[in-house]
Order: structure tokens, then sequence, then C-alpha cells
């Protein structure tokens, strides 16, 4: 499951986009005192899954999720360090920075005048400084570690904090880095802010919205209207817009009622479709698909990961006991008609441990107990 975290500054919308994202499913886990996020879940549309769904009429239906986290505002100055120690931001796989491009007079901005470039920048040089502290507490540790024994591998943990650490005095962030994987699993483990992906939020005015959601052209002119171009060109980083009041509003009407809404509005898909297709893109994340006539449900994971490591997400006994995945695409399932055709037309695979699951395998994992 990918788990979003939601920052930014006061009253950016954060708590607004936070009820979109999660409306319509369970009540939020809600945040117990400082320093605590509320939880929620959203479901990821996909209408693969509605169409699998007619196809197997299983007895339940089950999205891929994802998980939003939401906190009170860091206040600007000294905030982001705050967001470190938030357990619930710590497993974070991308943050999501809500950015005021609002001017709605009746909600007061804290610097007074509406400036997004300034805000995401600011946010940030919070980050980044936040990372530094962590960065340099390591170093001097390590540091001290290696005078009393010599390790290869301590001693590349230093060079890349190092290299972190130069990075980040020059006011760079992590991610714009591209480590090596097995750099990056070093790194893991102080869950570095600047060096998760970054999606920006712009939270426009209503009368904003329908040019910038209506496609990428329109996106890129409501970006460089709010001085964001050179920031959003960094690597891991990049945006979407929303109205997250008026689109919280539309999302509480019934289906009908908030389809016609969003079409007089010119939008073809929801805030949270967007939000979530956006999170997906920046973070290279796919799905493959489990049927049947119990449950047809829906996974997510980045892309590249194998069949083995894929079976891990529905249950860690699935992937020790791993034998073959037999996979047919959601294409061919669907123009045949179902399983049993595709096997008659040589169109189901049996695939071993290192196969790359592609997005839209429908799998059956096949493993020893
Ligand atoms: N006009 C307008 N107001 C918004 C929008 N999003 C949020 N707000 C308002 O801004 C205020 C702060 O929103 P909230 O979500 O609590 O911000 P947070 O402090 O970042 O969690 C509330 O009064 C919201 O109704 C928006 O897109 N347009
Ligand atoms: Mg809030």
């Amino acid at each position: 499951m990918l788990r979003a975290a939601l920052i930014g500054f006061g009253s950016t919308g954060k708590t607004t986009l936070f009820q979109l994202m999660t409306s319509g499913h369970d009540a939020p886990r809600a945040a117990h005192g400082r320093g605590e996020a509320s939880i929620g879940i959203s479901k990821v549309p996909d209408v693969r899954l509605d169409r699998l769904t007619v196809m197997y009429n299983p007895r339940k239906r089950v999205p891929a999720t994802v998980e939003f986290g939401d906190i009170a505002a860091p206040a600007q100055g000294g905030g982001a360090r705050a967001l470190v120690d938030v357990a619930a931001y710590k497993n974070a796989d991308a943050l999501v920075h809500v950015v005021r491009a609002f001017r709605d007079p009746s909600v007061p901005h804290p610097s007074g005048a509406i400036d997004p470039g300034r805000d995401a920048q600011a946010m940030e040089d919070e980050l980044i400084l936040a990372d530094l502290g962590v960065v340099e507490r390591r170093l001097e540790r390590l540091e001290r570690d290696l005078k009393k024994s010599r390790s290869a591998e301590l001693e590349r943990e230093r060079d890349v904090l190092v290299l972190c650490r130069g990075a980040l005095e020059d006011g760079r962030p992590l991610r714009a880095l591209n480590l090596a994987g097995d750099d990056l699993k070093r790194l893991r483990g102080f869950q570095l802010l600047s060096a998760k992906p970054l999606l920006v939020v712009l939270n426009l005015d209503e009368a904003d919205l329908t040019a910038a959601s209506g496609g990428t052209e329109g996106l890129a002119a409501a970006i460089e209207r709010a001085g964001l171009s050179s920031f959003l060109s960094q690597a891991a980083t990049a945006a979407v817009a929303v109205c997250a009041k008026i689109e919280l509003e539309i999302a509480q009407l019934d289906p009908a009622d908030a389809a016609a809404f969003l079409a007089d509005l010119g939008l073809t898909e929801s805030g949270l479709d967007r939000v979530i297709r956006a999170s997906y893109e920046l973070l290279g994340y796919i799905s493959f698909f489990t049927v049947g006539e119990d449950e047809c449900r829906a996974w997510s994971i980045p892309q590249g990961t194998t069949a083995q490591l894929a079976a891990g997400e529905i249950h860690s006994d699935i992937a020790r006991g791993f034998i073959r995945a037999e996979v047919v695409s959601y294409d061919a399932l669907v123009s045949r008609g179902s399983m049993a055709a595709c096997r008659d037309h040589g169109e189901v695979r049996l695939e071993g441990k290192e196969y790359v699951v592609q997005d839209g395998d429908v799998v059956n994992f096949r493993f020893a107990t």
C-alpha cells in the first residue's frame, strides 16, 4: 500500500484535502494530541477492477488503497523538524505538499500575500534543514565509531552521508541526488524527508480550476502562473491542481449529482482520482489483480517488482512458499471473456519468482505451505 503524508503551512487546505481523499471510506483514525496524525484510507479508482468484478461476480470487491496522514500544520520557520518525529510520517512513501494558491480573503494567510512559489520553497528549506540535522548527528557518531574500528560498510555509509550533507548544505533536496538502490537502503532508517518523492498539490480558486485540471497544458499554465515551474523541474517532484473546498462539496453529493457537477466544471475526473493518479505516476506504481468467486482485488506495487515480492504484498507465506505465478494480462482476459478461454489460447503464462509483474497482470500465485 502506498503511504502519503500531507504537509503544508497553516490554512492551505490540508485537512480539506484529507477529507476529500478519505471521504466515502471508514472514518479516519483521529490524531490524539500533538505530534500525531489522523490516518485515512482512499480507495484507488480503477475501471479494470470494476470490469473484473462484473466478470466474476465475487462476494467481495477490494480496491487498492492509499493511506493519507494529516497533522496540524507546522508554523513557518522550524516546522518540518516536528514532522521527523511524527511516527505515522516515518514510513511515508511520498510527501504531499498542499500549497495555497486560492485567494479567498476570508481565509487569512499567515504571511499576508498569496505566493505559491515562495511557500513551496519555504517548505523545501524546512525539509532540507530537518534532514541536515539528522545527517550531521549520524555523521558525528559514525566518525567516532570509525575511529574505534574500521568497517567497509560504515565507511560506505559515511561516504553517502557526506554526499548528502554536501547537497543539503547547497540547499538541494536529497530526492535530486538519484541515489543508487544500495545507498538508498543505507539511508532508509533515517527517514530523510527531502529524499521522499514530492507531490505538490496546488490548491486553486474554483474559477482557476477548470483550466488547470482539464489537461497537461492547463496545468502547466497554472504552474507557471504560480511561479513553480523551476521548482517542479526537479527530480521526483510533480504537481496536480485541485480546489479542495469545492471538490469536497462535490464528493459529498450522491454519485449522479457529483458527476453532473464535475461535468459542469469541465472536469472528467474527481479530485480524488486526479490526486491518486498523480501520486501513482510520481512513484511509478502499477496495479495487478487477483480474481475469483470469493474476491476480486487490486494491488499496488512499484514498477519493476518481481513476482515473489508481489506475492509478499498479499501474504508473506505466499512469498516464502512461492512456486509459480500463473499470469494473464487484463486485456487478454477481458477480450477472451474467461480464464478457461485464455488457457485454450495459450495466453496464461507460468512465470518464476524473478518475473517482473506488469501493470494489469491478473495473477494466481501457486505456493507451498
Ligand atoms: N476558498 C477556498 N477555501 C479553501 C480551500 N481549501 C480550504 N479552504 C479553506 O481554508 C481554511 C483552512 O482549511 P484547512 O483544510 O483546515 O487547512 P489546513 O490548516 O491546511 O488543514 C478552511 O476554512 C477551508 O474551508 C479552497 O480550495 N478554496
Ligand atoms: Mg489542518
